[in-house]
């Protein structure tokens, strides 16, 4: 097999095809911590398969990351494909690892990229539980998934248009700016301050670099953070990867829902 990364995503798109049975896909999505069980009110199942058996992709390693791919017709019947669980930068298996599943929806024919993840705040106004469309983004892995000189335009890297629309099924949802750093550990408080500073609004762990290789890959990207806890140094409480859990589970039918609104409009 080549070590070429498309040719990695058409080889795991061309799978996925033949398991699924479909010919391609519409739209993708990525369900991040906290948003795994919004994949069932998204439509009708087509198939699914687990993450394991299909080339590049690996079993994920953090309880509630989940690690399969769902086909579903949606209401306005369109077809998505639905990975719950990613690979994270932190796992150390490098960056095409992070965007495999991106590309290999890119493969699949997509042209709609939904990014979800779970993630700290810094706006005090944000409880736990609250969504944010993702803006804009600050990456600072210090890395990319694009290789040599490739210029990709990042200046509406999440599509203003997918915003609107979202704004469409719910006028309420805040933006906000996602900070990438690299993990796994949380943030220290003065790192979640630097951020601020940067102009930050959100710190996470996942998201920017699959949105570079989202946007290489012509993808419109629209981003949904939901915040599980405020970030370091703005709540006397410590950071506990089960709380984040429940936040994420609490929020669950919420989530479900939004999800499936944005989708049905995609
Ligand atoms: I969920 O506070 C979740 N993921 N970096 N910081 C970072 N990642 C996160 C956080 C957080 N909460």
């Amino acid at each position: 097999m080549s070590d070429n990364p498309s040719d990695l995503a058409r080889t795991a798109s061309e799978h996925l095809r033949h398991a699924l049975g479909i010919d391609g896909v519409d739209i993708g999505l990525v369900l991040g911590s906290g948003w795994s069980s919004g994949a069932d009110a998204l439509g009708e199942p087509l198939g699914s398969v687990e993450l394991g058996e299909v080339p590049g992709f690996s079993a994920p390693v953090v309880s509630g990351h989940g690690g399969r791919l769902l086909a579903v017709r949606t209401g306005s019947g369109r077809t998505a494909a639905i990975l719950t669980g990613r690979t994270h930068y932190y796992e150390g298996k490098g960056v095409d690892a992070v965007v495999h599943g991106v590309r290999t929806i890119a493969a699949l024919g997509a042209s709609r990229l939904v990014l979800t993840n779970g993630c700290g705040g810094l706006n005090p106004d944000w409880a736990p539980g609250t969504v944010v469309l993702i803006r804009d983004h600050i990456n600072l892995t210090g890395d990319t998934p694009l290789r040599g000189a490739t210029f990709i335009d990042m200046s509406e890297a999440y599509s203003r248009r997918l915003r609107d629309l979202a704004h469409g099924v719910d006028d309420r949802l805040p933006e906000g700016v996602y900070v990438q750093f690299r993990g796994p550990q949380y943030e220290t408080p003065a790192e979640v301050r630097m951020a601020g500073i940067l102009g930050g609004d959100l710190v996470g762990m996942s998201t920017t670099l699959e949105t570079i290789a989202a946007r290489e890959a012509g993808l419109e990207v629209l981003g949904l953070s939901l915040v599980t806890n405020a970030a370091a140094g703005l709540s006397a409480d410590h950071l506990d990867h089960a709380e984040v859990l429940q936040a994420g589970k609490d929020a669950g039918p919420r989530l479900a829902a939004l999800l499936a609104g944005i989708v049905a409009e995609l």
